[in-house]
């Protein structure tokens, strides 16, 4: 009876153990999300984040101005004016803080675009700090994926960490006031890498991410 309880007691703390490892030291297995038929393996943190800024053309107006509709993953399936228009030639720039783009080492799409309505195209642009940009061509409207693989010996390094999006708003003009321009309802990078904590920094208000 004794040897019993003994071997019981064992068991109990071998098992005590491994469940306090397993929570403590291993970060959550990521839970994929799946949006207009592509699917994001690393979830909801894979979509843009923050609005650095919004330089809107002509012929957009209220509702359709409010660039923070273009965070977070796509809510417009319905047009449900979840979308900010850019107007023609408008440019909008977007920033991953719990997460960054690279590249995924093939030729997979890596960047998703959603834009809802009529086909407008946008030039895509990414960045690591902000400031220098990487042209990374133009998508076709609706939800396109780009390659920034493709780009690799063009400026995009492989394995670095992109931070920033700028969508252009391209020309012909397409649709009209309030909405004009391609109408953007969220940005999303497929090979997304987790970040830590963001340090804060800069004089002009944009919180900059640690470059590692
Ligand atoms: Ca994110
Ligand atoms: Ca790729
Ligand atoms: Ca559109
Ligand atoms: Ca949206």
């Amino acid at each position: 009876m004794k040897k019993m309880n003994q071997t019981l007691w064992l068991l109990l703390a071998l098992s005590l153990t491994f469940v306090t490892g397993c929570s403590e030291d291993d970060d959550p297995e990521p839970i994929p999300v799946e949006y207009g038929g592509i699917t994001f393996p690393q979830g909801e943190i894979s979509f843009a984040d923050a609005v650095v800024s919004y330089t809107p053309g002509p012929g957009v107006s209220s509702p359709y101005d409010d660039p923070t509709l273009a965070l977070e993953a796509p809510d417009d399936t319905e047009y449900t004016d979840n979308a900010v228009a850019l107007g023609d030639e408008g440019v909008l720039v977007l920033r991953f803080t719990d997460n960054s783009l690279i590249t995924s080492g093939d030729s997979e799409y890596d960047l998703w675009i959603f834009e809802i309505g009529d086909l407008e195209p946008t030039d895509v642009a990414i960045s690591t700090d902000g400031t220098g940009w990487i042209e990374v061509g133009a998508n076709s409207g609706a939800t396109s994926g780009i390659d920034i693989d493709a780009y690799i010996g063009s400026g995009v390094v492989a394995g670095k960490k992109y931070y920033f999006v700028k969508l252009t708003d391209l020309l012909p003009h397409q649709t009209g006031s309030p909405y004009a321009g391609a109408d953007i309802d969220a940005v999303g990078a497929i090979t997304t890498v987790p970040e830590g904590i963001i340090t804060a920094g800069g004089s002009d208000g944009v919180t900059t991410p640690a470059i590692k």
